[in-house]
């Protein structure tokens, strides 16, 4: 798969994408190499729209080199469920796959996603057939294309709930790449002939010139932060019936350190569709971003830059021009947050909802936890369904009364039930993977933050501010995977035990937070920390949420 030559000085990925045959590269030569646990790099890229990433395990890195061994190459898949909803036989054939092929451990993903991670290269076919035979899919969880579409994960909280979630799964399925090769390579179909057109009528042969986001919300919940997606709609409601959909568009999270060029940016509100628009809208915006998205730089391709470099009004003349009309203006809609609730609720059509505290998603047995035995067992009894939500939890959702008991009983006897001396701090924090497998990570986050919070905890507790949500994100790396840039506390590593730390994003997502300190190490961290929250304890206002408060107090600009 040689570049030609860049004539048109746009990224290689640009030229990888377009002669790949749709997707296909050598991947499927490359999986029965037997001298490398590793692909080509061409094909890694490719790879990535297949679902998969090739990483290796950092914690063995130096000892490898040292004895002169290729890194331990292995891959991560990313398995989609439309706003993240799985069946019980999905969850067990999932749990089963995680300890056949992968680390033994599932990963609940920050977009209602599941991911293994440890799979070696001899594993991945056999790990996709085992995805696609419970009726899964991995295609287009990665790779510059729309990615599986978030909406709040409790679609019988109410009718205009389950409603949303219909039209989430629409647009997910909609935006799938029409290529074969997924089919071919993975599951062994019959090869076919591909012509441009044919094939992929959307994306065309170099598909978007970057990942794609959308999310839907439907307030007074933004749990799946529609602010951080290059495409989002927020529910209008009126009378109980979903009238339509406030758009917005340009948001995203990553950034380079020392590259101020790249940034964080929230969402812009453009105005309110219809439901039966919904498609054609969304399809139209994907479209400015493939003819207008920056194919030269990735750093710049997200249509964030698309739009902060043209503008709102350039974007929205855009988009009325496609769709040949203009888009009425936004309708009043209020969040109130971008947390979960925890707990039992009862469903309108009679079921019942458990959302489960997963810390940082990780699905594992723990001495005195043992949360994946818990979630086999439930699945064996359970006749509703699973349901990731946006931050990283999971709601055992549909339970019949007569389960209920039951249930609970199984949650109990594994220690995983929620636990009420969890603090409303851990309760609301976000971990993205990092170390040991993300090759982005400049520090640890999910294999930290916990025992992080423990020692945050006791500050919090010698304050009386237990019961306090305060959200707490950290993500290793700068590109923001658990969006700490939305957290009331939120830190970026920068490098080994060393955090960014940055305070006051709003506690419903609408604002980011800003950089307070540098390059903190544990004790930095907490002898900051501790007067800010004792001072929060003291001095805040009736139901003033912290981010708020470091706003007032001016601790932050
Ligand atoms: Fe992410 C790349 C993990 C949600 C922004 N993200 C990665 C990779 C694949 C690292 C890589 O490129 O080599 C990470 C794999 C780590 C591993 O070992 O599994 C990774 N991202 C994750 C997950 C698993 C974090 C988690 O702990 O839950 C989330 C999977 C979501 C899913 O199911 O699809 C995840 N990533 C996000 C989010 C949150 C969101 O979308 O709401 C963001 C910020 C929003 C956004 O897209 O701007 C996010 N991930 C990134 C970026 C920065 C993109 C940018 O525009 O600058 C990268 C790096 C890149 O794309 O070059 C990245
Ligand atoms: Fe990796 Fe950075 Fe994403 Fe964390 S934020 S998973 S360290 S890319």
């Amino acid at each position: 798969m040689a570049v030609k030559n860049n004539k048109e000085n746009v990224s290689p990925d640009e030229y990888l994408k377009e002669e790949s045959n749709y997707l296909r590269g050598t991947i499927e030569d490359s999986l029965n190499d037997p001298i490398t646990g590793s692909l080509p790099y061409e094909d890694t890229k490719i790879l990535k729209f297949h679902g998969s990433y090739q990483q290796h395990d950092r914690d063995v890195e130096k000892e490898r080199k040292k004895q002169k061994l290729e890194p331990l190459y292995q891959f991560m898949i990313r398995v989609r469920a439309a706003g993240g909803v799985a069946t019980p036989a999905q969850w067990l054939a999932l749990d089963k796959i995680s300890s056949e092929y992968a680390d033994g451990t599932l990963k609940l993903t920050t977009r209602q996603s599941f991911q293994f991670h440890g799979i070696f290269k001899k594993n991945l076919k056999s790990s996709m057939q085992s995805i696609n035979n419970a009726l899964m899919t991995t295609i287009a969880t990665c790779g510059d294309v729309n990615r599986n579409v978030m909406c709040n994960p409790n679609p019988f909280k109410s009718a205009v709930a389950e409603e949303a979630y219909k039209y989430a799964a629409e647009l997910s399925e909609y935006f799938l790449p029409k290529s074969n090769a997924y089919y071919e390579i993975w599951l062994n179909k019959e090869k076919v002939k591909t012509t441009q057109e044919e094939v992929e009528p959307l994306y065309k042969k170099r598909y978007l010139p970057r990942k794609f986001k959308i999310g839907i919300a439907i307030p007074p919940n933004n749990d799946i932060d529609v602010y951080a997606s290059d495409l989002g709609f927020t529910v209008i409601e009126e009378k109980g019936k979903l009238v339509g959909f406030n758009v917005s568009v340009g948001g995203g999270m990553g950034a380079t350190f020392g590259d101020e060029t790249t940034y964080p940016r929230l969402a812009d509100y453009i105005g309110f569709i219809k439901p039966e628009e919904l498609i054609n809208v969304a399809e139209k915006v994907i479209e400015i971003q493939r003819d207008y998205g920056n194919r030269k730089d990735r750093k710049h391709a997200r249509i964030k830059y698309t739009i902060a470099h043209r503008g709102v009004d350039w974007f929205v003349e855009e988009l009325e021009k496609r769709l040949g009309y203009a888009l009425e203006p936004n309708k009043p809609f209020h969040f109130t947050t971008n947390g979960d609730l925890y707990g039992w609720l009862k469903g309108i059509n009679n079921k019942w909802f458990y959302t489960l505290f997963v810390e940082n998603g990780r699905v594992k047995d723990q001495e005195n936890y043992t949360l994946k035995s818990a979630l086999r067992e439930v699945a064996e009894i359970h006749t509703g369904d699973f349901r990731l939500t946006g931050n990283q939890n999971l709601i055992i959702g549909n339970v019949e009364e007569k389960d209920k008991q039951q249930i609970e009983e199984i949650l109990i006897k594994h220690g995983v039930q929620n636990d009420v001396t969890h603090t409303g701090l851990r309760r609301n924090a976000i971990a993205c993977v990092a170390l040991n497998t993300c090759g982005l990570a400049f520090a640890e986050a999910e294999r930290y933050l916990p025992s992080l919070i423990d020692k945050l905890d006791t500050i919090i507790r010698d304050n009386g501010l237990e019961e306090e949500a305060i959200t707490i994100r950290m993500t290793g790396c700068p590109n923001g995977c658990g969006r700490s840039r939305l957290g009331e506390i939120g830190f970026i590593g920068k490098s080994p035990g060393r955090y960014n730390v940055y305070l006051g994003a709003s506690h419903n997502g609408d604002r980011l937070n800003t950089l307070y300190r540098e390059m903190l190490d544990e004790a930095g961290i907490l002898k900051e920390l501790e007067p800010i929250i004792k001072s929060y304890a003291e001095e805040r206002e009736e139901k003033e949420t912290f981010g708020d408060f470091v706003h007032r107090k001016k601790i932050i600009d």
